[in-house]
């Protein structure tokens, strides 16, 4: 049966820049899920306590029907249109006990698209506590637009080092913020321009999350064939209208 987004989901998508979803994989499908990305999590070097798994979908089969599954796809469709794109794949997995935060940022100052309009699919593959790096948003402010961010510096021992830029204070809220907790197999969905951070792991579990970023096709991505490559970007058509781009699988 297709999964379908109702209309109180999307005016709530609409109204607060995110949607909790809530229950999408059973636990049976789930116990998969997290073994196939827990092989994944466990062959990366001890280097940095979160691992940030960028794209692996270009050279990982599995990850990338993960991303297709029409279980996502469906909801992606009820929130953006039929029109879809897959741009990018994150796995982002918070060891226990460390000190790092994503700071606070919106998506939109990372990615190269015109118009800047894009959604991220957030799968709790761990469940999601207060204590093991829970991410924070701010409903609404999305409708704000491009907030001014600053550098991060590297040096930081409260940054995580993959985000080197932050919203400059005075955009931020804390009081305002909601803690999107989700048991493991729930999901969630944010909009390119929603507000967000998340806190340090604190716990002694793992928090383990796979995050897909879809486009809706007439955002175009602005970036010469050879960046493309270079910077790790190709699309992946997904369905609908092709739009204005150009997709590896096509
Ligand atoms: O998973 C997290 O801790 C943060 C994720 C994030 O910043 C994002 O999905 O854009």
């Amino acid at each position: 049966m297709k999964n379908t987004i109702t209309l109180a989901q999307l005016e709530t998508y609409r109204r607060d820049g995110f949607l909790r979803y809530g229950q999408l994989f059973t636990d049976k499908e789930m116990t998969e899920i997290r073994k196939e990305i827990e092989l994944r999590v466990n062959s990366v070097g001890e280097d940095s306590p979160n691992k940030h798994m960028l794209n692996w979908h270009h050279h990982d089969k599995w990850l990338l029907s993960l991303a297709m599954r029409s279980e996502v796809v469906d909801l992606v469709e009820g929130l953006i249109g039929p029109d879809i794109a897959l741009f990018n794949t994150r796995i982002l997995s918070k060891a226990p006990d460390t000190k790092y935060a994503i700071p606070w940022h919106q998506d939109a100052i990372y990615w190269p698209l015109e118009p800047c309009a894009a959604i991220s699919f957030w799968l709790a593959v761990d469940d999601v506590t207060e204590e093991n790096g829970v991410m924070l948003a701010i409903p609404g402010m999305h409708r704000c637009g491009l907030l001014e961010h600053i550098k991060t510096s590297r040096d930081s021992t409260d940054n995580d080092q993959a985000f080197d830029k932050k919203i400059h204070q005075d955009f931020v809220d804390e009081s305002k913020a909601v803690k999107l907790t989700q048991a493991s197999g729930e999901c969630s969905f944010h909009d390119v321009y929603l507000p967000h951070m998340s806190l340090p792991n604190l716990s002694p579990h793992r928090r383990c999350a796979f995050i897909v970023r879809y486009i809706p096709t007439y955002v175009k991505l602005i970036r010469t064939k050879r960046q493309i490559y270079e910077e790790s970007y190709p699309l992946y058509w997904v369905r609908g209208n092709l739009g204005a781009n150009w997709y590896i699988n096509r």
